[in-house]
């Protein structure tokens, strides 16, 4: 049975670097199609980043169709006609002659600006504020993703399997830990602190330069160290969940280490003048309500080493981290559960878009 369009959608994605920005496009796109029956279109600058996390796309074509979702390279965008809701994510400026394409539209489309993902206080203030575009008669909103009902919420699709239930942490065989992260100078102090620790490990590391400089780690008895080629972004979930604990980075792999309901520990995206470290104390403030005030340390501890990459802290954190993951453990599941409780973005979105049209056709 075909659904009727909610509204017609463009969403716009220039890849900075990484995969984070498609990553978060392709998501969102793929779930307004699969749950709410929107085939959004996704233009997009970069698409040999693109084939990394879908690998079915054809880099020769400019336009073509993906699990039922048009891509268009950017370059096409001038021909388009605008849709009723216009998708700019990450600030990333619209073409100049789409912009002002919208402007004619018989009925201005909703525009709106999907923000990065913050748990700072300051977002949910800013979330849904309007911004009038200075000459044309065009108004564009901000959408602040984030973990509050303030907020815009996260990507979080409906038909997620449950999160396995918790390990004990408790018995001899190895851990298996999955890392995806930005080359980090403690990487050597991290493997270090594993082959030291009395302890049995599995670190599979993302391909990529952080998974090569692991592999040129001295081999250790107690750490076995393997990379893992990518996969497509639909089996990223279900590769998470073969692990016991991860490490995540940027924002999409962040958010599905949480939903993934196990540890994990956050490199954040680096920014200039150390301000991405505001952001990480942001969120482990948050994140760690509700959890044990020494649990709260040790994570803290050693996310803070990780991501300030001083190998001197690495070790000792590693090993509190350790001592605590039990109850870093059932934290996160309360944590998965409660973020399940609340309304996803792309829920959010649709609501936002659909009021906003009907304020327009009341006007
Ligand atoms: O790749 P990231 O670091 O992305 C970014 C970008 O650098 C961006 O410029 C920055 O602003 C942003 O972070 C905050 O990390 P992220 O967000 O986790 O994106 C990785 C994506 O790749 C995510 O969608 C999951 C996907 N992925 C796969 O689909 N398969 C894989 O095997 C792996 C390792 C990742």
């Amino acid at each position: 049975m075909t659904r009727p369009l909610a509204f017609t959608c463009d969403i716009f994605c220039r890849v900075v670097d990484n995969f984070g920005d498609i990553g978060v496009c392709w998501r969102l796109a793929r779930q307004l199609h699969a749950e709410f029956g929107i085939a959004p279109r996704l233009i997009v600058d970069d698409l040999a980043s693109f084939q990394k996390i879908a690998p079915a796309l054809d880099l020769t074509l400019t336009q073509q169709f993906i699990q039922g979702i048009e891509i268009i390279v950017w370059k096409k965008a001038p021909t388009l006609l605008p849709s009723e809701c216009v998708i700019e994510a990450f600030g990333c400026e619209l073409p100049r002659d789409y912009l002002a394409a919208m402007a004619t539209q018989a009925t201005t489309p909703v525009w709106l600006n999907l923000e990065y993902l913050s748990a700072e206080s300051w977002v949910g203030e800013h979330h849904l504020m309007p911004s009038p575009h200075p000459r044309l008669p065009l108004t564009k909103t901000f959408f602040f993703p984030g973990f509050t009902p303030k907020t815009g919420g996260i990507l979080r699709e409906k038909n997620r399997p449950n999160p396995a239930p918790v390990l004990a942490f408790g018995d001899n065989s190895p851990l298996r830990i999955y890392v995806l992260g930005y080359p980090n100078v403690a990487l050597a102090a991290l493997l270090n602190a594993l082959a030291t620790s009395g302890k049995n490990y599995e670190c599979t590391f993302a391909e990529g330069a952080l998974g090569s400089a692991a592999l040129a780690h001295t081999p250790s008895k107690h750490v076995k160290i393997q990379t893992h080629p990518f996969v497509p972004q639909e089996d990223f979930d279900a590769l998470l969940a073969a692990h016991d604990l991860c490490f995540a980075r940027g924002e999409d792999s962040f958010v599905r280490a949480q939903l993934a309901a196990k540890p994990f520990i956050w490199q954040i995206y680096p920014q200039a003048e150390n301000a991405h470290l505001a952001k990480l104390e942001a969120f482990l403030a948050l994140y760690c309500n509700g959890l044990a005030a020494d649990a709260a340390n040790a994570l803290r501890a050693l996310s803070m080493a990780w991501n300030e990459q001083d190998s001197t802290r690495i070790a000792p954190a590693w090993n509190d981290f350790h001592a605590h993951l039990p109850a870093i453990g059932r934290h996160a599941q309360n944590w998965a559960a409660k973020l399940t409780q609340q309304p996803d973005l792309a829920s959010n979105l649709v609501e936002f878009v659909m009021t906003s049209q009907q304020k327009v056709a009341k006007i």
